[in-house]
């Protein structure tokens, strides 16, 4: 991670805990597990912040210097989430192509569950949070179904915890096995580290402390190595 991301990722965390979408407490994930955090994207809810939250997503993304030739939204969550960034990267002089899927299969007008430029290409996929990878995969069938190349994810987080399969814990995280196994870029905002950098720089605040603390035992328990 360069001095840039790293920077971008503190203020992009800071960003995150003041709107509220990164909170602390007891949560329970998809996996099962009691987290001390919780980031919820669907919280990034009026026009600042989801533009704000645009910007992130893009100026990630040409850091990175990962190349796609379209971006595709993933209902639902993903969907606002990849056409607020297309527009932001038009605003930045790249324009590309924007699709997403419906859950639902229409049985009249246009048909299909695809909406939007056509896949095709290299296609960037569009997403909140990663932590098993469940929703990854999808996407990724349906890339691949419509003759496309899942090419690159970009998530605003990464967990850093390890995946499970068939309910087991296995020893790496899902954004791990999207880059390795599945061959996948994957650009992130910020991950849990950036997460406890944050917290122990507010380390005055004695609730900030215990947040910390309480992070740091949650990685111990099921965090992976970078
Ligand atoms: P996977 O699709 O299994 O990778 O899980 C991603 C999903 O986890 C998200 O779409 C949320 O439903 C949920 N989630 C969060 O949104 N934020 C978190 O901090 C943690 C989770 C989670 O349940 O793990």
């Amino acid at each position: 991670q360069g001095e840039g991301a790293a920077a971008l990722a503190q203020e992009f965390v800071r960003f995150a805990v003041e709107a509220g979408v990164l909170r602390f407490g007891e949560f329970k994930t998809k996996a099962g597990r009691m987290s001390p955090y919780f980031f919820n994207a669907g919280l990034f809810d009026d026009g600042a912040k989801l533009g704000r939250l645009a910007q992130f997503y893009a100026q990630a993304l040409v850091a990175s210097g990962i190349g796609f030739d379209m971006v595709f939204g993933p209902a639902y969550k993903g969907i606002p989430l990849a056409a607020t960034v297309a527009v932001e990267l038009a605003r930045l002089g790249r324009s590309v192509p924007f699709a997403y899927n419906r859950k639902e299969v229409k049985d009249h007008g246009e048909g299909g569950t695809l909406v939007g430029a056509p896949l095709a290409g290299r296609v960037l996929i569009i997403d909140d949070v990663m932590s098993a990878g469940t929703a990854a995969r999808e996407s990724i069938a349906l890339i691949r179904a419509a003759g496309a190349t899942p090419h690159a994810m970009a998530i605003a987080l990464d967990r850093q915890e390890m995946a499970t399969e068939g309910g087991q814990d296995v020893p790496h995280s899902a954004v791990q096995y999207v880059r390795g196994t599945l061959g996948l870029q994957v650009c992130t905002i910020a991950k849990l580290a950036d997460l406890l950098q944050y917290l122990s720089a507010s380390g005055a605040d004695a609730q900030m402390r215990e947040h910390h603390a309480r992070v740091l035992a949650y990685r111990q328990r099921y965090g992976v190595d970078d």
